[in-house]
């Protein structure tokens, strides 16, 4: 149990501080930034052979639920037949994200494109018999959504790799340094080769932590990555040299302490497409896990798994139009935005407009009568609930004359018009917001 619990810490720790020490300055790169702190939304997408047989992607061999070349026969099943590279653009930009996150290749070392070092590629060995990256990221940006390259550091099918199984690595590095040498070349080659065909946006790395920054040659890639285009984005998987956090799955209670964070999720419980997996999450479950994220100045990176067809599951089809709906209706809230102010003040998510005289509000659950916000010290100009656009009434409660704290804000919320998941309130305030946040004393105002 002791031991568990260690390990449960260490993994928890893992996620939730990308590996120590950033080796980047804020202050650098906080222009390149911009638009991935304003986009709030991404969507994930694992594809790969996994989908063939509904596995975990790479993991189940690794982790000796199948065997290896079993794992592998599903390269005959990767048809890609009803793939429709401008219908998942469509249906992304449908949601509201501003950017997407596309598998390139994960652990088990099969690239969506066509490689030209090696043949553990979808256009080489199965029968898609074609780069099935290029269409979309085309597509991607006739709809104007930045393209992200997810990339696996980790290659578990790499004769010269070491780690393989769980339980059995092929060499150890410092026995056999050249071939090392040789995965450092062919997986360098192949990020240059995505690199020089789709320029990416945004690289997300995987699975850093088998080997240290020397090994990865990591701040070589880095130079190697942003030489080529200077705005692109890293994320915080390449051993201290990426450009913001990356929690996964675990969700963030306190506000992170990160310049800049995305949270990325699954909507049921696998990244890749699985039959059984029925646990999925609602729309309403969704949709509070972004504005919570959101108004602790993070990004979601929500995952949908497409089958070896191309098809996207039905449920994350309507998971993505809800968002959409939702983001159409109160989108205002969210884009463009600035966390909002510290947790304590209102029982629910806020956010702010960038000059932080707008606060908004999303009520955590289906409320009609009052809700407070606690430590105002503006003055309200108006209250909108946003979507149906009612004008709302609200009441100042226990200022006190000689008294520098403000007073308890006491909003009506009307029981119609709210949102069919989340509603959010808009308060227009008389200047930049500013908060007491002291404890009631009496002679110091603290
Ligand atoms: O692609 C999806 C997953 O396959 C991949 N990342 C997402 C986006 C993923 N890789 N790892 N994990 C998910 C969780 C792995 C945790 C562990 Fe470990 C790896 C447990 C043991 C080895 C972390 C690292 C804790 C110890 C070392």
């Amino acid at each position: 149990m002791k031991r568990l619990l260690v390990l449960g810490a260490f993994a928890t720790l893992f996620f939730t501080n990308a590996h120590g020490q950033q080796k980047t300055n804020p202050e650098d790169i906080s222009k390149k930034m911009q638009w991935f702190a304003d986009a709030k939304l991404g969507i994930f997408i694992h594809w790969g052979i996994y989908s063939v047989n509904g596995i975990d992607e790479s993991w189940s061999f690794h982790n000796k639920k199948i065997s290896y070349p079993d794992y592998m026969q599903q390269l005959k099943g990767f048809t890609a037949s009803n793939y429709d590279p401008q219908a998942w653009a469509d249906l992304i930009k449908a949601s509201g994200a501003r950017y997407a996150v596309m598998t390139t290749k994960h652990h088990d070392g099969v690239a969506l494109w066509n490689s030209k070092l090696g043949k553990l590629n979808v256009a080489t060995s199965t029968p898609a018999k074609r780069d099935v990256l290029t269409p979309f990221f085309a597509a991607l940006r006739r709809d104007s959504i930045k393209c992200g390259a997810y990339f696996s550091l980790i290659d578990w099918s790499y004769k010269d790799y070491p780690q393989f199984l769980k339980d059995s690595n092929r060499y150890e590095i410092k026995a056999q340094p050249e071939r090392w040498q040789r995965f450092q070349k062919f997986y360098e080659g192949q990020m240059a080769e995505v690199m020089n065909q789709f320029n990416p946006d945004l690289w997300w790395f995987d699975g850093d932590w088998e080997h240290s920054a020397d090994e990865w040659e990591a701040k070589k890639m880095r130079t190697m990555l942003t030489s080529h285009n200077p705005n692109t984005i890293i994320n915080g998987r390449l051993q201290g040299y990426g450009d913001y956090e990356t929690p996964e799955q675990n969700f963030p209670v306190s506000r992170p302490k990160f310049h800049w964070w995305e949270l990325c999720m699954t909507i049921n419980n696998n990244w890749g497409w699985q039959p059984q997996d029925t646990n999925w999450k609602t729309p309403f479950e969704i949709i509070t896990i972004f504005v919570d994220a959101v108004s602790n100045g993070g990004n979601l990176l929500l995952d949908i798994g497409p089958k070896a067809d191309g098809t996207i599951p039905e449920e994350e089809v309507t998971m993505l139009k809800e968002l959409g709906a939702w983001n159409q209706r109160n989108g205002e809230a969210v884009f463009n935005t600035i966390a909002g102010i510290p947790q304590g003040h209102f029982y629910g998510p806020t956010t702010l407009s960038k000059d932080s005289t707008t606060l908004y509000l999303f009520l955590p659950a289906k409320t009609s009568g009052q809700v407070m916000v606690k430590g105002l010290t503006n003055k309200i100009e108006s209250i909108t609930m946003l979507g149906s656009g009612q004008q709302l009434q609200h009441k100042v409660v226990g200022k006190i004359s000689w008294s520098a704290v403000p007073g308890l804000v006491f909003i009506d919320v009307p029981a119609t018009g709210q949102d069919k998941y989340i509603t959010v309130l808009k308060l227009k305030l008389d200047k930049p917001v500013k908060l007491y946040r002291g404890q009631g004393g009496f002679l110091t105002n603290e």
